[in-house]
């Protein structure tokens, strides 16, 4: 049995869509460099830090570029990417979503954002949701991106709890072996086919109650 003292959140795929922005700005880049990039390749840019994004796209057109100009078409990409990002408001919160959050903080939990995007606390602005969360972990912040662990490990250490008290969201598989790696929770957002090793799937937050969050976490055994 192990007692539950925060919930961390990924961002994009459990709070909010922004993955529909990314793929239209990387099928651009993708274009302007002679090759289609369709929405299945996108699959495998959830949850993956720009830059290796950047190097799986130009793998599926058959690309090879230098250093620089790899930074340049990555610095691109974001500001493509930006324009839809600044138009975004709150009604773009996935569904459930912020309730849930607020219902986790009226039940005593920490709350933490943890992700690889380095435009987190833009977006949290917009969707003015940062005040819901006491710690934001981003892609500015970490080095090693999912499914290294240390996104979680650093949001448990400035929420100053232990891995083990921690919950963690994830629509990515990279992501929840993340969290599992780090001794936590792994509650999965999506698709059980493509989640197989959470602890539980749900298709969203909306589809999730703060009580069962607590059954999970009782019935969890804690690893060594
Ligand atoms: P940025 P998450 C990730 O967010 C996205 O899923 C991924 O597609 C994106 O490449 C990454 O953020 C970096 O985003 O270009 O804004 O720094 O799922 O970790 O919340
Ligand atoms: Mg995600």
């Amino acid at each position: 049995m192990r007692t539950l003292k925060a919930c961390l959140f990924d961002l994009d795929g459990v709070i909010v869509d922004t993955a529909k922005y990314h793929f239209i700005a990387w099928r651009q880049i993708a274009r302007e460099q002679g090759f289609d990039f369709r929405e299945t390749d996108n699959e495998r840019l959830k949850g993956v830090s720009r830059q290796r994004s950047l190097e799986i796209l130009l793998e599926v057109g058959g690309v090879t570029l230098d250093a620089d100009a790899k930074l340049c078409l990555a610095e691109k990409k974001n500001a493509l990417y930006l324009q839809y990002v600044m138009k975004m408001t709150p009604e773009e919160i996935l569904p459930g979503a912020a309730e849930f959050v607020k219902a986790c903080r009226a039940a005593g939990y920490r709350t933490a954002i943890a992700t690889a995007s380095r435009n987190a606390v833009t977006i949290l602005d917009l969707l003015r949701i940062a005040p819901l969360f006491d710690v934001v972990m981003d892609g500015n912040k970490v080095s090693r991106t999912k499914p290294d662990p240390e996104v979680f490990l650093n949001c448990a250490r400035d929420l100053r709890v232990a891995p083990v008290e921690c919950a963690v969201f994830e629509d990515a598989e990279a992501g929840i072996e993340a969290a599992l790696t780090a001794g936590m929770l792994a509650i999965g957002i999506g698709e059980p086919t493509i989640l197989k090793k959470a602890d539980l799937v749900v298709p969203g937050l909306s589809s999730l109650s703060v009580d069962q969050l607590g059954f999970e976490a009782n019935n969890k055994t804690v690893r060594s």
